[in-house]
C-alpha cells in the first residue's frame, strides 16, 4: 500500500516552502538559490510514496521497524498516560498501523481523529479501520496537519492525546519542529497529552546507511523528484547525470539528502533554464536526529512537559510522551 501516496507530507527542506507557492514556483525559487535546494514534501507523488514505503521495510532501514518494536512492547505503558474516554488525534495519517497498536492497548480511548492532507486516502483508511474497531468514534479530518485546523466538534469536551509517530518532526528545521509542537498545543488544548516518535542520534555509519541503502532504493527515491519535474513541469533533467548523495552531518545532528549533478550541464523545467557545475547539489532533505535530552529541550521550549520517554534496546529511537 502506497500510504504517503495520498498522504502529502506539508513539512520544509531547509526553508520553509511558502504555503501558497505552486510546485513550478517553488522549484523556480529552490533552483534559482546559490546552494540549490528543494522541499522533501514535493518526494511523494504516487511514485515516490511507493518508494518510501519500500524503504520503510530495508534491512538499513531502522526507524520504522525499530518504533513498531517499541509501540507493541510498551503500549501498556503508554496507555497509563491516556486519560479516561479520551480522543486520540493523529497528526497526518499515512498509515493507520500504529494508532491502532494504542487504540488496541487503551480501551479507554473513545475517539480517534486521523489528520490529513489527503481526504480520498484518508477516508478509505477510516472505512478500513471502522470495519475492526467498532467501539470507538473514528472522525477523520481533512487538513494539512502543520497548519491551524479545527478538531471535530464531537470530541469537545474530550481530553485529547496527540500522535506523531515515524520521526516525520525530523524533517521540520528544529525551529519548525517546535512551532508545529506549540500549534499541535494550541490545537490540543489545555491538559493535553502528546505522543511522538523521533530518531536518536546514533552511530555515523548506521545513519549513513538508513539513507544509502545497498539495493538503492533510496537513490530512486531521491532522483525520483527529477522524474516529476520532468513530467509535471515539463523538465529535461537526465537521471543519470544525476546521483544520490547521503551522509550524517555531525555538526547539525541531520541527515542530508542531496541529488549531485555529474557533470557541467544546463537543464530546463518551469520554464527556466538553471546552470549545474559539475559537483554542485540539489538539497532535497534533512532528517534531523535527537537525543532524549535534546528532544525533551526542543518540547520544553514548544510549551510541553516531557513525562516519560520509551526506547529500544539499541538505544536508537524513541517514544516521546508530553504534557501541556
Ligand atoms: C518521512 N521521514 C521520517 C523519512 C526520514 O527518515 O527522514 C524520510 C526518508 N528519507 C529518506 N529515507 C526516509
Amino acid at each position: 500500500m502506497a500510504a504517503l501516496a495520498r498522504s502529502v507530507l506539508q513539512y520544509s527542506a531547509r526553508h520553509e516552502a511558502a504555503a501558497s507557492e505552486t510546485f513550478a514556483e517553488h522549484v523556480i525559487h529552490g533552483l534559482g538559490d546559490s546552494q540549490k535546494w528543494l522541499s522533501a514534501k514535493y518526494f511523494y507523488d504516487a511514485a515516490g510514496s511507493d518508494l518510501f514505503e519500500e524503504i520503510t521495510a530495508l534491512p538499513e532501514y531502522y526507524p520504522t521497524r525499530t518504533e513498531l518494536g517499541i509501540l507493541e512492547s510498551r503500549a501498556a505503558e503508554m496507555s497509563a498516560y491516556i486519560p479516561l474516554a479520551a480522543a486520540l488525534v493523529e497528526f497526518g495519517t499515512g498509515s493507520t498501523r500504529k494508532a491502532r497498536i494504542i487504540i488496541d492497548a487503551a480501551p479507554q480511548i473513545a475517539a480517534y481523529v486521523p489528520v490529513d492532507i489527503s481526504g480520498d486516502f484518508l477516508n478509505e483508511q477510516a472505512t478500513e479501520l471502522r470495519k475492526q474497531v467498532w467501539n470507538i468514534a473514528i472522525l477523520p479530518v481533512v487538513a494539512d496537519f502543520t497548519r491551524d485546523f479545527d478538531l471535530p466538534p464531537q470530541i469537545r469536551n474530550r481530553p485529547r492525546v496527540g500522535f506523531f509517530p515515524g520521526s516525520t518532526i525530523g524533517n521540520f528545521e528544529p525551529q519548525d519542529a517546535a512551532e508545529f509542537l506549540r500549534q499541535a498545543g494550541r490545537i490540543l488544548g489545555p491538559g493535553a497529552t502528546m505522543i511522538v516518535g523521533v530518531d536518536r542520534i546514533k552511530d555515523k555509519a548506521v545513519l549513513d546507511a538508513a539513507y544509502d541503502d545497498a539495493a538503492g532504493v533510496t537513490a530512486k527515491f531521491n532522483l525520483n523528484i527529477l522524474r516529476r519535474m520532468n513530467r509535471e513541469l515539463g523538465g529535461n533533467f537526465d537521471l543519470a547525470a544525476f546521483r544520490h548523495k547521503a551522509f550524517y552531518n555531525e555538526a547539525e545532528h541531520r541527515i542530508e539528502m542531496h541529488l549531485e549533478s555529474l557533470k557541467d550541464q544546463n537543464v530546463t523545467v518551469a520554464g527556466h533554464t538553471f546552470v549545474f557545475a559539475k559537483g554542485e547539489t540539489i538539497h532535497t532533505e534533512n532528517s534531523y536526529k535527537y537525543t532524549v535530552e535534546s528532544f525533551r529541550e526542543l518540547a520544553q521550549s514548544a510549551g510541553w512537559r516531557p513525562l516519560a520517554t520509551w526506547t529500544d534496546e539499541r538505544d536508537y529511537f524513541a517514544v516521546h510522551a508530553l504534557k501541556l
